[in-house]
């Protein structure tokens, strides 16, 4: 009888660590694709968050360079979406100058401590960084 109990005790334990997995695995999809869709559709976006929140700039793919200049979006992206086919680039410095960080296609990610808040330009033609 106690092994009886013992052994389903295990197969309830190894349903409810499959369960787990099943949740976390759908957590993880979730937050990559809903963070990209606070980005336009077809878009780019910046943002001056890690979260995903304070638009600095929407832009469609194709676009060529174009430097960051007010108060509100120089040097203050923390996190980006790529909602289109093709990778886009932001810089360090206006002009496409300095360091560079790919925007990937169909991705969005925060810049992390040592790379927000230094965004100066950025494309969105595909062409790499
Ligand atoms: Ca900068």
């Amino acid at each position: 009888m106690t092994q009886f109990k013992s052994a389903r005790r295990q197969r309830l334990v190894a349903a409810s660590m499959a369960g787990f997995a099943l949740v976390a695995g759908s957590i993880a999809v979730g937050q990559a694709s809903s963070a990209a869709n606070h980005c336009d559709s077809s878009k780019v976006c910046l943002w001056g968050t890690d979260a995903y929140t304070v638009k600095l700039g929407t832009r469609s793919a194709g676009g060529g360079l174009s430097n960051l200049t007010t108060t509100k979006t120089k040097n203050e992206t923390a996190s980006w979406g790529n909602d289109t086919g093709t990778d886009a680039c932001l810089y360090d410095n206006i002009d496409g100058g300095g360091q560079a960080w790919e925007l990937d296609s169909f991705n969005s990610n925060y810049l992390g401590t040592f790379d927000r808040d230094r965004g100066e330009s950025w494309k969105t033609n595909g062409t790499a960084c």
